[in-house]
């Protein structure tokens, strides 16, 4: 579907936020990146948007969503979600997974919106659990390979509804806290972040997250969703274009989890006027996905020849099962002259990447060094 035949007239307008617009049809916008560490929870008015159509409108608890569970089917207004089922927070970063596709784009020409390191942010949400609303529908045990499908209300650019699919087994973890979400830090979703409902998969891709549910679908395979087809796939470093990408979509996986990732937020990359040899406190955040924690982050000001520990603020480490949060660092060096940079491991080992690892779609970007062509 071709923009001009999408009507954005009745976008939200957007005074209460400080965002850098990279798109305006569809509404895409991440924070400066020096705002994002002033605080642990991001504000809403630092917290990136990601659209892919025109807001919807006219919805409000009333609105009803209907669950496929196999063999039953139920629908729940928004107010019946609120009320029948029991509230669970979580707090949690969404991450897109285009995040740094800026530092893509640099190596070759990528396919996306093309963000900087802030389009992503740590926010609390509020809403009843996705389990609890399929045990209700009858969705009790699971086998491996089924799925369970989001549909948005939505028209998007690429296509009719947005749409994903995470495996049954993340919905139905007792400790994977995916919730049908009304609430982000303790206020009524806004239109842009998903009002009236919209899913959260910790430790995913933003992409799972659907926003204005719709619909819920137990299946028997992904969903064929484009967003979860065509888009939000490793592609190999050979394809460049559409055309040729077109054999692989079917073969790749789509992706879940996200990968380690940490940034210097402060300094941002644009400032060098600092004095050489003098002491800079330097700030930045690191994240992983799958509920690993931070375990480290190294800081360079020499341009990776040497690294030095930060001290890591995430207090999620001592709360909860799995840690869905982000961590904030922070380390006073002295500036050489050089952009520092930073490189973080999480709780199962992973490294953050030396390198850019170019792909077409521009995803996944977690290289600490940056490549200027
Ligand atoms: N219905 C719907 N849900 C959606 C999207 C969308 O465009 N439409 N974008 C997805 C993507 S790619 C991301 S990264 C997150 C962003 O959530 P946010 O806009 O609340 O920050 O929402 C996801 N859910
Ligand atoms: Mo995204």
């Amino acid at each position: 579907m071709s923009s001009s035949t999408l009507d954005y007239s009745q976008d939200p307008k957007r005074p209460q936020y400080d965002l850098i617009i990279r798109k305006d049809k569809p509404f895409n916008a991440e924070p400066h990146i020096q705002d994002l560490v002033k605080h642990y929870i991001t504000p809403e008015k630092y917290m990136f948007v990601r659209s892919h159509g025109p807001v919807p409108m006219h919805l409000n608890d009333s609105h009803s969503i209907t669950i496929h569970g196999g063999i039953n089917t139920k629908q729940f207004t928004v107010q019946q979600l609120k009320t029948q089922f029991k509230k669970a927070h979580v707090m949690m970063a969404m991450q897109c997974a285009g995040n740094r596709r800026d530092g893509l784009h640099r190596v070759k020409h990528t396919k996306g919106v093309i963000w900087g390191a802030a389009a992503v942010g740590n926010t609390t949400f509020a809403g009843c659990r996705l389990r609890d609303v399929l045990h209700a529908v009858g969705v009790v045990s699971f086998k491996n390979d089924l799925h369970v499908a989001f549909e948005s209300v939505e028209q998007c650019e690429e296509t009719n509804c947005y749409g994903s699919s995470i495996p049954l087994c993340k919905a139905l973890d007792e400790f994977g806290d995916v919730l049908l979400a009304y609430e982000m830090n303790g206020k009524p979703l806004t239109r842009d972040h998903g009002y009236p409902l919209r899913v959260v998969v910790p430790g995913y891709i933003g992409a799972r997250s659907v926003k204005y549910l719709k619909s819920i679908i137990v299946q028997d395979h992904e969903s064929t969703s484009y967003f979860q087809q065509r888009d939000y796939k490793l592609l190999p470093a050979n394809v460049d274009c559409e055309k040729e990408a077109e054999e692989y979509w079917c073969k790749v996986p789509s992706i879940g989890e996200f990968n380690v990732q940490s940034f210097v937020c402060y300094p941002p990359p644009t400032q060098n006027d600092h004095d050489m040899n003098k002491f800079i406190l330097s700030q930045g955040y690191a994240l992983s996905g799958g509920g690993r924690g931070i375990q480290r982050v190294d800081v360079s000001n020499d341009n990776g020849e040497t690294w030095q520990v930060a001290k890591l603020y995430q207090p999620s480490l001592t709360t909860s099962a799995h840690i869905w949060g982000w961590c904030l660092w922070t380390i006073q060096l002295e500036y050489k002259g050089y952009p520092i940079v930073c490189r973080a491991v999480d709780s199962a080992g992973n490294v953050q990447q030396e390198y850019p690892v170019w792909n077409y779609r521009g995803v996944l970007n977690n290289s600490w060094r940056t490549v200027n062509l």
